[in-house]
């Protein structure tokens, strides 16, 4: 068989999956009808705090086509009422006591017709109390703020934790020796994956068998079902979550909401199947929102070398303490705050508080944080650069950790398995025409135009675990993949990650093909149902490919030694004498004396050596010994207006290092889709609250998506320096845009009114602000 049509790794293979989604014949949550299904709709809180004095279903239950309403009361009779989220904190699934952001869900109607629900909705009388709300955590953390988890044994204040890392003894020398201390405080606002599928799901109780079938909007199907077996009591055995098409995940479907919960309680209830389906509105105001960390950096710098970093962070997380997140880092993956440079000494002191707000946490492209901590690396740096008067890429290149230190231990205990930093930077300088561009900014400034020019150089930890470290409640996060080849040559691939428009049908095959030489047409991939795949952790920090990759690889090289055993019987010669060239085996020194893995994969079940067990298949569950450290350099540029504080962003250059690319297509797909959010976050993004904790960002008219008329041109390039751990040196990617890109188009504005002083810009960077700047500047016209 010829190599050549083996499309393995490093082929920019067509998205298998497309095929369907492009002709409309996805499966989405939404297109499953089980007869007899009712429908769900949510009754949401006016109100950010306020005591519940009564409800009152009456009307609501009256309405023809109501079969039932909800409330918190009901959930509580069945220890439903809470629930616990993924940092060990609890949550109300239905509030009782009091509510305690705007859009808590407080009662639920189920009834023949979606529509028939929503009327319903409106007959239910809520009793409120309104509480003064608390809307940032530096008022949370004031001495007389009301107390918003009252219910909370022991829960005084509005302190949820209090977390350090690093080493401060080290640090507070470093500042003490420096020859300078540059600081900058910023915050990174909250904003919101907003997937085009919102949350719902399709809860399905057998009242005659006790088996539940979920179909839900889950990145983690698995980790889902054993929560929903600990939350609601149910044996796991009998739950099956299935998690069908999905559009769009980006984090915000990690947790677990209110509604899959209220939904399979009405499912078990009722015995019939239940849907919930939420709206734009839910799904902006109630669900895992992003960022929402005010951060103050300081960097100590002596002769010219960063020596000290000291961050001190305030998380507002919200009414309910839900960040998904391994156990033992109570502010994520933070204290990769160092990001590129090698920097002797570093403390985080981290806390989080409790407001009047929607939980979330980690989610949206975020891998924990890390993008909060990039973000103020590079900020920063900036800012030291140009209060030293020295070039911010070349600040950058003095600093950088050399690749002849990897593997780098981080001040704050992370080992980064690969990288070369210089090479990404350099790299994009060149395709950017640096020196020219520089010049260039020059000439314009004497002619009053303003140009900026934005550097990023990030560095990411994705794909979590190993399992000894990194948890998410408890369950180790490792992953597995399953592969089983047929007599005819054919194979299915079962993994226990979840994708959500990353392409894995392709990519996953693509592992296959390589290691085992079947072509990707011939690997159908399966995720999503807990029943017919092996446990996995999910699809979530850029972790299927370093994980469950892994685990792709390494069961495709164990049936490949089975199949060398075979294939040594059908060759009638010794395994030793074998040569393995992708697709096929043959003895060394005799090439036309070949077999191909077909005819080894029919053979395994047809004629087998004595001793053999019969058949190609099996499974691998695979704990990484580390993460892995992908990063890159982003340089975008952009004129600003002088008369409007409008900015336009004239290029993007993106290089990007995630090791070995399996197909470089999806890789830059994931890259520009990135870069997009990153530049939505960076210019427009916001979910705010005014002082009555009500949420401004509630719909697309006030929060803003870039759509492809803002959405700037990419030029993309890239390095390769593989992950020494990974089976096929692969690091994760999905995540990387979104994480490195922000501070890059922050960096452009400010740049170009850095020379008049402006040192910082807050996200978003709307033209409002650029024009307060210009006039503090005197640059406005
Ligand atoms: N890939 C590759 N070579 C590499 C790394 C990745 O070919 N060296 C491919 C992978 O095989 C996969 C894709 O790129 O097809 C992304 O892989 P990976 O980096 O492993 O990330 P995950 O598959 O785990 O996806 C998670 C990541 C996260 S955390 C968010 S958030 C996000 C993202 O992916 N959400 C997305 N990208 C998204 N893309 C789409 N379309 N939709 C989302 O919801
Ligand atoms: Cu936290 S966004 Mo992605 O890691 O699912």
């Amino acid at each position: 068989m010829a190599t050549t049509e083996i499309r393995g790794i490093g082929h920019s293979v067509e998205r298998k999956e497309d095929a369907r989604f492009i002709r409309g014949k996805g499966n989405y949550v939404d297109d499953i009808k089980l007869p007899g299904m009712l429908h769900l709709e949510l009754l949401r809180s006016p109100f950010a705090h306020a005591r519940i004095n009564s409800i009152d279903t009456s009307r609501a239950a009256a309405l023809p086509g109501v079969i039932a309403v909800v409330t918190g009361e009901l959930m509580a009779q069945h220890n439903l009422a809470w629930m616990p989220t993924l940092s060990g904190d609890t949550q109300a699934v239905l509030a009782t006591d009091k509510v305690r952001f705007q859009g808590q869900e407080v009662a639920a109607v189920v009834a023949e017709s979606v529509y028939v629900a929503k009327d319903a909705l409106e007959l239910i009388d809520v009793d409120y109390e309104p509480l003064p709300a608390v809307t940032t955590p530096q008022q949370a953390l004031e001495a007389d703020a009301p107390l918003i988890r009252d219910e909370k044994e022991g829960q005084t204040d509005n302190r949820i934790y209090h977390w350090e890392a690093g080493d401060k003894e080290a640090t507070d020398k470093a500042f003490a020796d420096a020859d300078k201390v540059v600081s900058l405080e910023t915050f990174y606002p909250r904003c919101h994956p907003s997937p085009l599928e919102c949350c719902g799901c399709v809860a399905d109780v057998n009242p005659a068998t006790g088996e539940a079938t979920v179909y839900m909007t889950s990145q983690a199907p698995h980790a889902h079902r054993t929560l929903f077996a600990i939350v609601a009591g149910l044996p796991e055995h009998k739950i099956r979550i299935v998690s069908p098409d999905i559009g769009g995940g980006f984090g915000n479907k990690v947790p677990i909401y209110p509604g899959y919960v209220v939904a399979t309680a009405a499912s078990l209830l009722l015995g019939r199947p239940v849907k919930w389906i939420e709206d734009r509105t839910g799904n902006l105001i109630s669900t895992g929102y992003a960022r929402d960390y005010h951060m103050r950096g300081e960097l100590a710098v002596k002769d010219g070398r960063i020596t000290g970093l000291r961050t001190t962070l305030l998380s507002d997380n919200g009414a309910f303490y839900a960040d998904a997140q391994p156990t033992k880092f109570r502010a994520g993956l933070f204290h990769i705050v160092t990001g590129s440079y090698d920097i002797p000494a570093a403390h985080v002191v981290a806390d989080g508080a409790y407001t009047n707000k929607a939980p979330g946490g980690v989610a949206y492209r975020c891998s924990f944080r890390v993008t909060e901590a990039s973000y103020l690396i590079e900020r920063l740096v900036q800012t030291a650069a140009y209060e030293l008067g020295v070039d911010p890429a070349e600040f950058r290149m003095d600093n950088f950790i050399k690749p002849e230190q990897f593997p780098y231990e981080s001040a704050t205990g992370f080992l980064y398995d690969s990288g070369d930093y210089p090479a990404a930077m350099k790299l994009a300088l060149e395709k950017l025409g640096y020196d020219d561009l520089k010049r260039e900014q020059e000439e314009a400034r004497k002619e009053g135009r303003l140009i900026g020019i934005g550097i990023a150089s990030f560095t990411e930890v994705v794909g979590a675990g190993h399992g000894k470290d990194y948890d998410i409640a408890g369950l180790r996060m490792f992953d597995s993949a399953e592969l089983r080849v047929h007599p005819t040559g054919k194979a299915i691939l079962k993994l226990g990650v979840r994708s959500q428009g990353q392409g894995h049908e392709t990519t996953f095959a693509q592992i296959v093909a390589e290691e085992l030489g079947i072509p990707p047409e011939d690997v159908e991939v399966r995720e999503g149902d807990t029943d017919n795949t092996p446990y996995g952790l999910g699809t979530y920090a850029s972790r299927s490919t370093p994980v469950a990759g892994a685990a792709t690889a390494v069961i495709s090289r164990k049936l490949r030694d089975k199949a060398r055993t075979i294939a040594a019987h059908l060759l009638e010669t010794s395994e030793d004498d074998l040569e393995w060239e992708k697709g096929a085996f043959h003895v060394k020194g005799a090439p036309d004396r070949s077999t191909t893995i077909q005819d080894v994969a029919f053979a395994a079940y047809t004629n087998l050596p004595d001793g053999v067990e019969a058949g190609l298949e099996g499974v691998h569950y695979y704990d990484p010994p580390n993460m892995t450290f992908p990063f890159g350099t982003y340089a975008v540029v952009v004129e600003v207006d002088r008369g409007t504080g409008e900015w336009k962003v004239k290029r993007v250059v993106a290089v990007d290092d995630c090791g070995v690319r399996i197909n470089p297509m999806i890789v830059e797909g994931q890259i520009m889709g990135g870069l997009t959010e990153g530049f939505g976050i960076a210019a427009m993004e916001l979910i705010t609250f005014d002082e009555e904790g009500n949420c401004i960002g509630a719909n697309f008219m006030d929060y803003l998506l870039p759509t492809a008329w803002e959405t700037p041109e990419f030029e993309l390039g890239e390095t390769v320096t593989p992950s020494p751990h990974h089976p096929i040196g692969a690091k994760g990617v999905g995540e990387s845009a979104t994480v490195g890109s922000p501070a890059a188009y922050v960096n452009a504005v400010v740049d170009a009114l850095a020379h008049a002083g402006i040192r910082n810009l807050e996200m978003p960077v709307t033209s409002d602000k650029v024009w307060a700047a210009l006039q503090e500047a005197g640059l406005a016209e």
